[in-house]
């Protein structure tokens, strides 16, 4: 059979990939843009993360953790369907949903953030009472954008009409969507950028989501672009490493983590540390999940 992703490499490297009967997780690369405003480059996102991941060292030394162990497998690059952007969700929908029934923990890495509904779309119907955790400068709740429902810019209104978010980190919106907030959208609530210097706020942001099914969308603007300057839209006055390591570690002890995205990494030349530090999050989402499948086996211990 021919190689599913061509050179790219699975997850982690050929060291750290499973096969799939084993694995518990199954990265979902999907490459897709169409509806990016700002700068190009989303589509190279899922390709660019898979090539870091190569190079992410499989112990973590911060939680003595070899996530590996939990078993990750990838799949092939999503065919992009063409045609409105609807589709796409919907092919995502299929394909996530097909993982899912699988038992596999589905990390879909994006892509721009439109691929993100249809992930949201698969796992709200096999969890009922799912929350959203979005990570994103922006809030993406235009109702539509340049005429698109699914541009990525509406990607978090479609995702509101599935289940309640807690947007985090957000620091650019439109008018428009800031009077959506103030109106009230059900369930929705937001911690600004601006609320986050020091620690303190990851603790609000978690208020109410123990043993909630989460999904967590991660939009990579969301961080300072001091540690993801490559992105489509990047924002200054982002979030950064530690803080937000600690956020999410705190999260998936206290909330049930269903499945996770990453998306709008738009590489770029000399700015590798974006990829890698992508591919880092995702290697440390999975300890995060998985921790005791990811006990280490240390020589001579
Ligand atoms: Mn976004």
């Amino acid at each position: 059979m021919a190689d599913p992703r061509g050179a790219l490499p699975p997850f982690g490297g050929e060291e750290a990939a499973s096969p799939f009967d084993s694995a518990r997780v199954a990265v979902l690369p999907v490459p897709y843009e169409g509806t990016v405003s700002y700068g190009r480059g989303a589509a190279a996102g899922p390709a660019a993360i898979l090539t870091a991941s190569a190079q992410v060292e499989l112990f973590d030394e911060q939680t003595g953790l070899e996530p590996f162990r939990a078993g990750i497998w990838t799949d092939a690059l999503l065919p992009i369907p063409e045609g409105p952007s609807e589709r796409v969700a919907s092919a995502v929908e299929r394909r996530a949903g097909e993982l899912m029934d699988a038992g596999k923990w589905v990390v879909t890495l994006g892509g721009e953030h439109s691929v993100t509904p249809g992930a949201v779309r698969a796992a709200a119907r096999r969890s009922a009472g799912l929350r959203i955790v979005q990570l994103d400068a922006h809030a993406d709740l235009r109702e539509s954008y340049e005429g698109d429902p699914w541009s990525h810019a509406s990607a978090m209104a479609r995702c509101a009409e599935v289940a309640p978010i807690r947007a985090i980190g957000v620091r650019n919106y439109s008018a428009e969507e800031a009077a959506r907030i103030r109106a009230g959208i059900p369930g929705y609530a937001v911690v600004h950028a601006w609320e986050m210097e020091g620690d303190g706020w990851q603790e609000r942001a978690i208020e109410g989501l123990d043993g909630a099914p989460v999904y967590l969308t991660i939009d990579l603007d969301y961080f300072d672009p001091s540690v993801i300057p490559a992105t489509g839209t990047p924002e200054p006055g982002g979030i950064a490493w530690w803080p937000t390591l600690r956020f999410l570690d705190a999260l998936f002890r206290r909330a049930r983590v269903v499945a996770c995205d990453l998306v709008e990494l738009a590489p770029a030349p000399g700015l590798h540390a974006a990829d890698f530090a992508a591919a880092r999050l995702a290697y440390k989402l999975v300890g995060m999940r998985f921790p005791e499948e990811s006990r280490a086996r240390v020589p001579g211990r």
